[in-house]
């Protein structure tokens, strides 16, 4: 309360947003978990009267702070956050009202067939009311939108009526399985897009700790569509599962895919304005997560008495997630897996291999600290020889390995085995695990046994699970590799190419190429096909890495995402360009051809930012 009572006397920051100074008598916006299809479906006609209105929003607990938006609301009921969703099956007729209750003008997008054209619009002025009647088209995943706001008319909106939106989903008749819609909200109260002072997400009008809760069971088939209609990209990550993606789309498109040919993933990067439906099956009982992978949209800092009046919210407890990352907010939704009702212990399995991962400082503890990372197997010890990128660890599909995790920082670290299908307890996020198994955080001084039996061979990552961005930008992070069973490591035909950030900004100068800044030559030979492991493991960055150069972009085949195999439709040659972002991991062929030098170039795609380095191919 202490923190709504202080946003109503915010009067300096009126100036820059409207968002922080309302009136008293403001009504309170619902929030929606988009469960409950809106308006009245007869006959194969839905009729629905949308309003758009202005509210005070609670984005966290009920009698938390409030911020003041513009949102959509059914006539006669609360608006809400997001808006009402339009769900029908597909041959429905649409007809729709819309009303502007607000002071302003507004620009209203995506109430039309599918699929439309996003500059299919239309106008409404204060008090202006309008009908349209449209046939919903394609099934798929969609939404519709309004923009009052002037600043950026390109970009998607992003102020006060960043909230202005909601889910259209048009159902295939023959397809009766039961999902979930989940919409990502993005808001920038004031400052520059992406450099903000304060930036607000949300999923179904929450911010994490207080997103839905979810709850299923070991093996069941879970199908979401996840909506992003703001202006921030977000790599939206999975814990201990792989999903496939069903369909990606747009507001007013989307492209479906037969079983053959879907994506196997662990991270979605879903750039703005953008929909997915994914589906997966959790393998494993125990406490989940499903979040962006940038740091800065799961930080605590993303609470909303922390961004706007600087106080230390403390962190609530969450119904199932009791000490989950409790420094987390913002993109983040807990999952509580169930064991099945037939489950039977699994059986203890001798680990094949047993390997150290050694956490420590380096003499470099200055302003942005470094950190090394040692593996050390029987004699054998690798160490990350000042750079801020651990060694490789190798392991084998099908083979038990205990990795024990050494912490000799001066502070509690946790790791991560991105992309593992390994049990909860072992995945490396403080608080997980199953019943009362709680993992902890590895104190300093303290270790911590992970134990898992890959089942897929691929690029993985291991990571930091930290709170604070620190450790990641430090170099507390590796490629996790995991071959096949009979082959060996090859590290001179099977290169890394790992991508990370000396500072934890999305404006991030300090691109690192392999843990440096200034990566050296790297020596390769005409005609040898290798294999190149991609991997963005920055705190937060939107890279775009390219070999050649624009005008004669070298080649690759891309054969593998997140540690999956392609489908075929996505395996083949094209130029070497790739947009990646934090939490990804790309495994491509290379063969160069010719001798010469072919540039390698890393670019922050907010401020084009570079480190390059070069293949000198002989
Ligand atoms: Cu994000």
């Amino acid at each position: 309360m202490i923190a709504s009572r202080k946003l109503r006397c915010f009067a300096a920051l009126c100036f820059l947003s409207s968002a922080l100074c309302f009136a008293d008598d403001s009504p309170h916006l619902a929030t929606s978990q988009n469960r409950a299809a809106a308006g009245k479906l007869e006959n194969g006609v839905l009729t629905i009267h949308l309003e758009l209105r202005s509210g005070l929003w609670r984005p966290e607990a009920e009698d938390g702070p409030e911020l003041f938006v513009q949102a959509f609301g059914e006539e006669g009921k609360p608006a809400q956050v997001p808006g009402p969703m339009m769900r029908v099956p597909a041959g429905t007729t649409i007809h729709a009202t819309v009303k502007n209750t607000l002071k302003v003008k507004a620009i209203l997008y995506g109430l039309h067939a599918r699929p439309g054209d996003a500059k299919d619009s239309f106008e409404l002025k204060p008090e202006e009311s309008r009908e349209v009647t449209f046939a919903a088209g394609d099934p798929g995943t969609y939404f519709y939108s309004a923009r009052t706001s002037t600043d950026y008319p390109d970009l998607p909106p992003l102020r006060d009526d960043a909230q202005l939106n909601g889910a259209f989903i048009v159902d295939d008749p023959r397809d009766t399985t039961p999902d979930r819609v989940f919409v990502i909200n993005t808001m920038f109260v004031k400052g520059e897009v992406f450099h903000p002072t304060i930036e607000i997400l949300s999923i179904n009008g929450k911010i994490y700790p207080f997103t839905e809760p979810l709850e299923y069971t070991e093996g069941e088939a879970v199908r979401w569509r996840v909506l992003n209609p703001g202006v921030s990209e977000h790599p939206m990550h999975l814990h201990g599962a792989f999903f496939n993606l069903l369909s990606v789309g747009s507001a007013e498109k989307e492209a479906k895919y037969a079983p053959g040919e879907r994506q196997s993933v662990v991270t979605e990067d879903m750039v703005r304005a953008s929909t997915m439906m994914m589906e997966w099956k959790p393998p494993h009982e125990g406490r989940w997560l499903f979040h962006c992978h940038f740091h800065a949209h799961i930080s605590h800092d993303e609470r909303v008495p922390v961004m706007i009046d600087n106080i230390d919210a403390a962190p609530p407890k969450h119904e199932h997630h009791d000490m989950m990352m409790s420094d987390m907010a913002g993109l983040v939704m807990a999952i509580n897996v169930k064991p099945r009702a037939d489950k039977k212990p699994a059986p203890m399995v001798a680990a094949a291999r047993k390997v150290d991962l050694v956490v420590e400082p380096t003499t470099d503890q200055g302003k942005s600290p470094t950190f090394s990372c040692s593996v050390r197997e029987g004699k054998k010890i690798v160490a990350s020889q000042e750079k801020a990128m651990g060694p490789p660890i190798v392991v084998t599909r099908g083979e038990a390995v205990e990795i024990t995790v050494l912490n000799h920082l001066k502070v509690p670290t946790t790791i991560h085995w991105h992309g593992i299908e390994l049990e909860s307890y072992y995945d490396g996020v403080m608080g997980g695990g199953s019943g009362s198994q709680m993992t902890p955080a590895i104190a300093p001084g303290e270790s911590f046994v992970a134990k898992f039996t890959p089942n897929r061979a691929g690029t993985f990552i291991y990571h930091t699970h930290a709170a604070t961005p620190e450790q990641l930008s430090g170099g507390v992070y590796g490629a996790l590799i995991v071959l096949d069973p009979g082959q060996t490591y090859d590290p001179e035909h099977d290169r890394l190419l790992v991508i990370g950030t000396r500072d934890a900004d999305f404006y991030a100068k300090r691109i690192t190429i392999n843990g440096s800044e200034s990566p050296n030559d790297v020596a390769l030979l005409a005609g040898v096909k290798y294999r190149l492991r991609v991997i963005n493991m920055a705190p937060e960055l939107m890279a775009d890495l390219q070999f050649g150069t624009a005008e004669h972009p070298a080649t690759w085949r891309a054969i593998a995402k997140d540690g999956a195999a392609l489908p075929a439709r996505l395996v083949k040659s094209g130029d070497a360009k790739l947009h990646i972002a934090s939490g990804e991991t790309y495994d491509f062929e290379f063969q160069p051809q010719t001798k010469g030098d072919v540039p390698i170039e890393v670019k922050n795609t907010l401020n084009d930012a570079k480190t390059l380095s070069r293949f000198v191919v002989q």
